[in-house]
């Protein structure tokens, strides 16, 4: 069968031996990773004939699928009339991103255009970094492939087009999560893998020790960002002006600040540490004491989605708490094997049914943690004080060292 039509229909038998038989009625189905509900039924396909497996979700109505198709499905009125939610209570039972994802077997996943720790191509060609991460685990959690991804390069303004029409699953790109964003813009952030705020950087040369003495300073700033927000509001309620430099990207940015075309360069303190380890000369450029605002940073998904939702929110609660509970990437193997505690036992699948409730199977989380690391192990690689953008964990410590990193419980 071919892969274009197992973007629908999954294929689970040829039929030769069972054509006169009915299979009419809803299933449940494990495609890799995935359990899926839905209809068998037979469909002409080539000239011969398969049974095929029917997701039981709207979002067929939304593929372009030939008449022929829509037909067959329409004929199952299991699943398209209604009857099998109402049945069984259920509303859509699996959202549509899941099913596509399984069904293309690739992760979409939007990241920033290329910004040292958090999401670029290293020499090799791959994509690295910090928000790729957490890609990567979802794509292990759901397809059993950490590099079963697509790595979609958006800038501040082409994000939230990207995710909104479809063309990313998931946005894992340094976003911070507004009222506006979730509300308005119609998203779901799954929660939060960077608590940051805004900061200011200057060349030493400047002389300048805070940013309540930039008055009309010449300051660049990437479009489509809540920092050009921040901006605006941090200079008018301390009465001073400033001259914007509107750029796109952080690479940008980063090329214009070295140029002087701007005296100031301002975004949130990770991207300035991150962007200042790439200066030739970092030590002649300093970061100035003022955090303006609040930037909680998270992966985001579409509204309305919840299937898709807890699948990437609970894969980042799974990097968070293997690292309160001590899992790691070297040890989740024999730690999947059994262990002494409880909490453990079912992140890891080895006790309760969590993987089946997300609809994946008991190993989601093991795959997701084996991919990359815990939470720890990823903030260490890539931001971490051995790495040259030295991060601390600050903020992004555990809630049980002081910090703000509070995964809800496994159970
Ligand atoms: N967190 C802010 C700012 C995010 C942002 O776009 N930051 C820049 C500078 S750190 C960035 O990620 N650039 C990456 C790129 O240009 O691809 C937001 O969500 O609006």
């Amino acid at each position: 069968m071919k892969k274009a039509l197992l973007y629908i229909l999954f294929a689970i038998a040829p039929i030769s031996a069972a054509k006169s038989q009915d299979y009419s009625g809803v299933y449940k189905f494990r495609y890799d990773y995935v359990m899926v509900e839905g209809t068998i039924d037979v469909v002409e396909y080539d000239g011969g004939k398969d049974i095929v497996f029917l997701p039981c979700s709207q979002v067929l109505e939304k593929r372009q699928v030939s008449d022929d198709q829509i037909q067959k499905v329409n004929n199952k009125k299991d699943c398209k009339s209604g009857g099998h939610e109402q049945q069984r209570g259920i509303q859509d039972p699996f959202g549509g991103t899941l099913i596509d994802v399984v069904g293309r077997q690739r992760l979409n996943c939007g990241v920033s255009s290329g910004f040292a720790g958090f999401a670029y191509v290293d020499s090799g060609g791959d994509w690295q970094g910090f928000d790729v991460s957490v890609c990567r685990a979802v794509a292990a959690a759901v397809l059993g492939d950490p590099d079963a991804v697509e790595f979609i390069p958006t800038t501040g303004k082409t994000r939230f087009t990207a995710l909104a029409s479809g063309e990313i699953d998931v946005l894992a790109r340094n976003t911070t999560w507004t009222f506006s964003r979730d509300v308005d813009l119609k998203f779901e952030f799954v929660g939060v893998n960077y608590y940051d705020g805004q900061g200011f950087m200057v060349p030493k040369a400047l002389g300048v020790s805070s940013a309540k003495e930039l008055d009309g300073a010449t300051v660049c700033i990437q479009t489509g960002t809540t920092t050009e927000l921040n901006l605006a509001d941090f200079f008018r309620s301390n009465n001073i002006s400033y001259e914007p430099v509107p750029i796109e990207t952080n690479a940008e940015a980063q090329q214009q600040y070295l140029a002087g075309a701007c005296d100031v360069y301002t975004t949130d303190a990770s991207g300035l540490a991150a962007t200042r380890a790439t200066f030739e000369y970092p030590g002649d450029h300093v970061l100035l004491p003022e955090i303006i605002s609040k930037e909680p940073l998270g992966p985001m998904v579409r509204h309305g989605d919840d299937e898709w939702g807890d699948v990437v929110r609970w894969t980042l609660n799974a990097l968070i708490s293997a690292e309160e509970l001590g899992v790691t990437s070297a040890n989740v193997e024999a730690m999947a094997a059994g262990s002494d505690n409880p909490e453990v036992n079912r992140l890891l699948g080895n006790e309760g049914d969590l993987g089946e409730l997300l609809g994946l199977d008991p190993n989601w989380a093991l795959r997701a943690i084996a991919a990359g690391g815990n939470y720890g192990e990823i903030f260490a690689k890539n931001l971490g004080s051995e790495t040259p953008i030295g991060l601390a964990r600050g903020l992004n410590s555990q809630w049980t060292d002081g910090g703000l990193l509070y995964s809800p419980p496994f159970r």
